[in-house]
């Protein structure tokens, strides 16, 4: 998607340094942390949000909750608690169209989010 800032951040017209990488997958830090760790986990390819899903994305969506697992045990968070985020259209705030899963920890998170 040419206008698209996380297609540009994936295919590297922005830099970013990224926490992971592969051929399918990159997760980097959120320009506006809400947490002590707060990294974003994107397909590469553009997808526009949770809604625009299919079922060839299944695989995909798996490997990407493991390379959130992994992140998690690699930034400390594992032990303590974290959470997954991915939000969905207007009520939720999504303000990217590209899907991407917020991964958050390092303090207590309240719930329900507000
Ligand atoms: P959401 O509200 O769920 O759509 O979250 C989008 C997140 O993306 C938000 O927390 C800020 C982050 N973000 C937006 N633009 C950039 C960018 O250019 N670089 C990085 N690292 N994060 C960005």
């Amino acid at each position: 998607m040419e206008n698209c800032i996380f297609c540009k951040i994936a295919d590297g017209r922005i830099k970013t340094d990224a926490v992971y990488e592969d051929d399918k997958i990159i997760a980097f830090k959120d320009l506006n942390p809400v947490a002590p760790v707060h990294i974003l986990i994107i397909p590469k390819a553009h997808i526009s949000g949770v809604m625009a899903l299919t079922e060839k994305d299944k695989t995909l969506v798996g490997e990407i909750f493991l390379v959130a697992r992994s992140l998690a045990e690699q930034f400390g968070i594992a032990d303590n608690g974290f959470r997954i985020v991915a939000n969905s259209g207007e009520n939720a705030g999504q303000s990217v169209p590209h899907l991407h899963f917020h991964l958050l920890g390092g303090r207590k998170l309240g719930w329900p989010p507000g």
